[in-house]
């Protein structure tokens, strides 16, 4: 591969909303992103109890089977009145391959009270192989609260009854590049750019 090509990777996530920010977040990297379920390969279980080492398991498990580097991505909705919960648990909170509405409405239900505050946190792990013994990571969190009436169509998960207060409108009213420049997965995009770009193994096109 010459010096200039882009650096194919993985994409260790079967989330469309996920594929869609973070393409847009990591447009700046010179690699050509591919999503697992392009390559064929089946989710990676997740079971652990953090997010970080969800992001590992998923990050290493589609390096393994596409003989890529990888990047991973887990993260979840944590709400202190709920004890943390929906947490490493949100995509199913409701039940294995449970609809965004489902866990939506179990949420309100949960809940003793709205508006209520909440943050979504977002771990990305990259891999330049399965055994890669350092591997890249970047985390971060975005608060708001959690009102009851949806708003917006956009985004995808909790995105509709997550509002941001400074702006006044929920993650679901925003585009994409207007979420990310916000959200827990924008920033840890740009963790993630930042520290890749001291690595120099990796090319990266900076502004
Ligand atoms: P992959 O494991 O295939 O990446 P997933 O959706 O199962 O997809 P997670 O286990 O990381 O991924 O669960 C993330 C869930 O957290 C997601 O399905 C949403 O319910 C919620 N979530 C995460 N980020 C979100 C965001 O930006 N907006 C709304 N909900 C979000």
């Amino acid at each position: 591969m010459s010096e200039r090509s882009p650096r194919r990777v993985v994409v260790a996530t079967g989330n469309p909303g996920k594929v869609k920010e973070l393409g847009a977040a990591l447009a700046g990297l010179r690699f050509e992103l591919l999503t697992q379920g392009e390559l064929g390969i089946e989710a990676a279980p997740e079971t652990s109890c953090t997010f970080l080492e969800n992001a590992l398991g998923k990050a290493r498990h589609a390096a393994r089977e596409s003989g890529l580097p990888a990047i991973a991505d887990d993260s979840g909705l944590v709400v202190p009145a709920l004890g943390g919960a929906p947490g490493i648990h949100s995509a199913r909170y409701a039940g294995t391959n449970a609809s965004d509405a489902a866990n939506n409405a179990k949420l309100l239900g949960e809940l003793p009270s709205t508006p209520s505050p909440a943050h979504f946190t977002c771990c990305l792990v990259y891999l330049q192989s399965p055994r890669d013994p350092a591997p890249i990571i970047a985390t971060a969190r975005w608060h708001g609260l959690i009102i009851d009436s949806p708003r917006g169509t956009n985004g995808f998960g909790y995105d509709p009854h997550f509002l941001v207060p400074t702006l006044g409108k929920t993650a679901g009213q925003l585009a994409v590049d207007e979420k990310n420049r916000l959200s827990h997965r924008g920033k840890a995009c740009r963790m993630l750019a930042e520290l890749m770009a001291d690595d120099c193994d990796i090319p990266i096109s900076r502004p």
